[in-house]
């Protein structure tokens, strides 16, 4: 194969987790809780009633977590840091906790010496509860100057060997999934069945959405004015979104794919990489999408060096949708002959569709116009967590969703002349899949909570000897 055909070199590739589904121990070392301690505790929140109390216990079993990154071969690995114990009451008049702090430089230090790059995330959904009762959390404003504290103490303590930030995961996902449907913490929407605390899912979700990005901003600034000259690291955000295809070629469903990739992505990506909030959202929502002052959209627009890419499926989007976190859109896995897009995961939202991780990657670099870094791509097998070991762990319909959208991936560098930098599967090792508790598996380790053992699966394998095959050599 010719080197032309190869991803470059140095490509940073290997597995993501975040704090809150693996670590465990909520306890340990002056850790108080977070929200997700809160929301996932109260009955009928998660699919099996369980919480993130055990998960893999990876606040314990680090060293096994990195034991198991080296035996795949991973280049970089992709985690969160847990806000509760860095600073347990989460604001800035809060005392910092070394205990915290030491667990995380540990961690990194073992990294480093494995020759695995740390990518890290600083809020991947954990909000410390404190912040929530003190004024509700992401709702106020005052959340900004807290998260830009927390992210100082983060560059602070970790920045002279973190070289990757991402400020925030998924901030659609805080703002909808938090505060309108309420299926995460804090759990709030505007049915008092669901949510008796109150929620408004017609304006939260637009505030909660605003605040993410003036605190990913201004802790971008923050970290571009004082850290980088010394520490010389790149940051970001990372936004979810799956590609949106137009269910026939009719035009109100090819207009439909794009209201609904300018409500998945665009909310975010538009104000950052371009400067402006798409239309659709601006004639959809009209007063109730905040807007920004002159001074802050000078702050917002750029404050990204590249774009932070989680996805995993793709939709075909009709017109005619209620949900206007989905732009007014309707989406589904069945082609109007009657055929499923691709293979069904265990999760409902998710099929496998290579074809359509090609076109979103040539769609983010054409739009955005920046280096793209996967941060996520992942599948969960149907059934696999009520599969014994023996079958779980030939996880073939994984297997062929990272192949697919691996050789997609090739195409998009090599053919389409993407530039793509990274790519993280999620996820290193079963783990708390929130909602979904642990009966959602998204590894490519097997885990048993049971005994905690940890078994790599078939995907694992493919994974590593697809990168061995795919990366030109330094030299080259
Ligand atoms: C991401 N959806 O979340 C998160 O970053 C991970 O923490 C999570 O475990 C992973 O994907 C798998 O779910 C998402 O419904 C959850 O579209 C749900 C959706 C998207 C992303």
């Amino acid at each position: 194969m010719s080197v032309q055909s190869k991803l470059p070199s140095p490509f940073l590739w290997g597995y993501a987790t975040a704090s809150y589904q693996i670590e465990g121990s909520p306890a340990a070392d002056g850790r108080l809780p977070s929200i997700w301690d809160t929301f996932a505790s109260k009955p009928g929140k998660t699919l099996d009633g369980l919480d993130g109390s055990h998960a893999t216990e990876s606040y314990s079993k680090w060293k096994d977590d990195i034991a198991l990154l080296k035996q795949y071969g991973a280049k970089s690995y992709r985690f969160s840091l847990s806000w509760s114990r860095i600073i347990p009451k989460g604001g800035r008049g809060d005392p910092v906790n070394e205990a915290g702090i030491k667990h995380y430089s540990d961690f990194i230090d073992g990294l480093l010496e494995a020759g695995i790059t740390p990518f890290v995330t600083i809020y991947h959904w954990d909000l410390p509860q404190e912040l929530h009762d003190r004024y509700g959390g992401w709702l106020d404003r005052r959340i900004i100057d807290d998260f830009v504290n927390y992210a100082e103490v983060c560059f602070k303590a970790f920045g002279d060997r973190v070289k990757h930030w991402l400020t925030i995961n998924e901030p659609w996902c805080v703002a909808v999934l938090g505060y309108c449907v309420g299926i995460h913490a804090p759990g709030r929407c505007s049915d008092r069945n669901k949510s008796p605390e109150g929620g408004d899912s017609a304006t939260e979700p637009w505030i909660v959405a605003h605040h993410e990005i003036l605190a990913h901003a201004q802790a971008v600034k923050i970290y571009r004015d004082k850290y980088k000259p010394a520490q010389g690291g790149e940051i970001g955000i990372t936004l979810n979104g799956d590609w949106c295809m137009p269910y026939d070629d009719s035009p109100e469903n090819v207009k439909a794919a794009q209201d609904a990739l300018d409500t998945a992505i665009g909310w975010f990506a538009d104000p950052i990489y371009r400067g402006f909030y798409p239309e659709s959202m601006k004639k959809m929502l009209g007063s109730r999408l905040p807007t920004f002052t002159e001074e802050e959209w000078a702050l917002v627009h750029g404050s990204s060096d590249f774009y932070g890419m989680n996805t995993y499926t793709t939709k075909l989007c009709k017109a005619g949708g209620t949900l206007e976190h989905h732009g007014l859109t309707d989406s589904t896995f069945t082609r109007p002959d009657g055929t499923q897009l691709g293979v069904q995961a265990h999760c409902s939202w998710l099929q496998a569709y290579a074809p359509g991780f090609r076109a979103l990657l040539n769609y983010l670099w054409k739009t955005y116009k920046k280096p793209i870094y996967v941060t996520e791509n992942g599948f969960a097998v149907k059934d696999e967590g009520s599969k014994p070991l023996s079958e779980a762990i030939h996880d073939t319909d994984r297997v062929n969703y990272y192949q697919g959208n691996l050789d997609a991936l090739l195409a998009a560098a090599t053919e389409d002349g993407c530039d793509i930098r990274s790519y993280f599967g999620w996820s290193l090792l079963d783990n708390f899949e929130w909602g979904d508790g642990y009966v959602t598996r998204f590894g490519v380790t097997y885990v048993n909570y049971e005994t905690q053992e940890r078994t790599p699966k078939d995907s694992a394998r493919l994974i590593a000897k697809w990168f061995g095959e795919h990366v030109a050599s330094a030299s080259a």
